[in-house]
């Protein structure tokens, strides 16, 4: 397939608990994003930072802080994103906290209910994302963004892409989780959200975990990875603003990554949540790197598969 990529960065922290999420891009570009994906032979365009409001940093409303910011970042990303997309590019997010998960894949659904293509969309993280206002216990819209792309949430974060809900829950395939909150849990099994957890994942291994997850994929399906860094152990990326233990190992990152690439279907990503205010060196940028990397295809197998 090999699609051009374009880069978006947003450079904000507006659904976050922590600031510092909004100087992620920049890490990413420093780490050399761009020069490592020309390498493997892609071409990439840089479209730079799109704006958007500052943070103002004020508690909740209603159950949801800083929705009108949420908002007005989450429009702004879904134009982008589906401007790329209908180009014939692969947009690669540069976040930013993860609320903006929901501009991405609103226009990645539009997309695909525009060309007939099916969806995939592989949500890799510790957290599950879906709260609501009743149930979440800070009020941030990063806790929210999946629930709200399946048509739970305020209108005017539900209907971004023309479209509620913007995706039906069969389409996810959520892996590495190991930190839900307890009215959140019995909404992702009332829903029925497909949930590959940590548990999961030590029983069975990530090779198995990752079967599963891209099963049922064909010549049709436009697949979307979210990567929410704090997928990953604290130890080796500590820079998130939520860490939570017991992440994969980069072993099992390498391996997850590389199955993906396998299958040649990526279409589009998101690189979110890496904050370099809590980063050390920019150790978490640099691995974010080296795993997109592999996400493209990079491959260390000396066998022939
Ligand atoms: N579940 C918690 C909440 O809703 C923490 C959510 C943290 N989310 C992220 N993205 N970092 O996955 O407040
Ligand atoms: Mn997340
Ligand atoms: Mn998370
Ligand atoms: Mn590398």
């Amino acid at each position: 397939m090999n699609l051009p990529v374009s880069l978006i960065g947003v450079p904000t922290d507006i659904g976050a608990g922590a600031r510092g999420a909004s100087m992620g891009p920049e890490a990413l570009r420093v780490a050399g994003l761009q020069a490592v994906l020309e390498s493997h032979g892609l071409q990439v365009i840089d479209r730079g930072n799109l704006g958007g409001p500052s943070n103002p940093w004020q508690p909740p409303v209603d159950g949801y802080r800083h929705l009108p910011e949420v908002v007005a970042w989450n429009t702004a990303l879904h134009d982008a994103v589906h401007t790329e997309l209908a180009r014939g590019r692969l947009p690669i997010v540069l976040g930013g906290d993860h609320c903006l998960g929901m501009g991405s894949i609103s226009a990645v659904a539009r997309h695909c209910r525009e060309t007939g293509k099916q969806l995939r969309v592989l949500w890799l993280d510790a957290h599950a994302d879906f709260n609501t206002a009743e149930l979440t216990p800070s009020g941030n819209i990063h806790g929210m963004p999946v629930a709200c792309l399946c048509g739970h949430g305020p209108a005017e974060l539900t209907g971004i892409g023309g479209h509620t809900p913007a995706i039906t829950p069969d389409v996810v395939r959520q892996i590495g989780i190991r930190s839900v909150d307890p009215g959140e849990k019995r909404f992702v099994h009332e829903v029925g959200l497909e949930v590959f957890d940590m548990r999961y994942i030590d029983e069975m291994g990530m090779r198995h975990t990752m079967e599963q997850a891209l099963m049922g994929m064909d010549e049709n399906t436009h697949l979307h990875v979210s990567f929410d860094v704090d997928f990953l152990d604290p130890e080796i990326a500590p820079g998130v603003g939520t860490t939570v233990p017991g992440g994969p190992t980069y072993r099992e990152a390498q391996l997850c990554m590389e199955m993906i690439a396998d299958t040649g279907r990526l279409a589009s990503l998101d690189v979110m949540e890496l904050n370099p205010a809590l980063d050390v060196r920019n150790r978490t940028a640099e691995l974010a790197v080296d795993l997109i990397e592999s996400l493209f295809g990079k491959s260390t197998l000396m066998r022939k598969k």
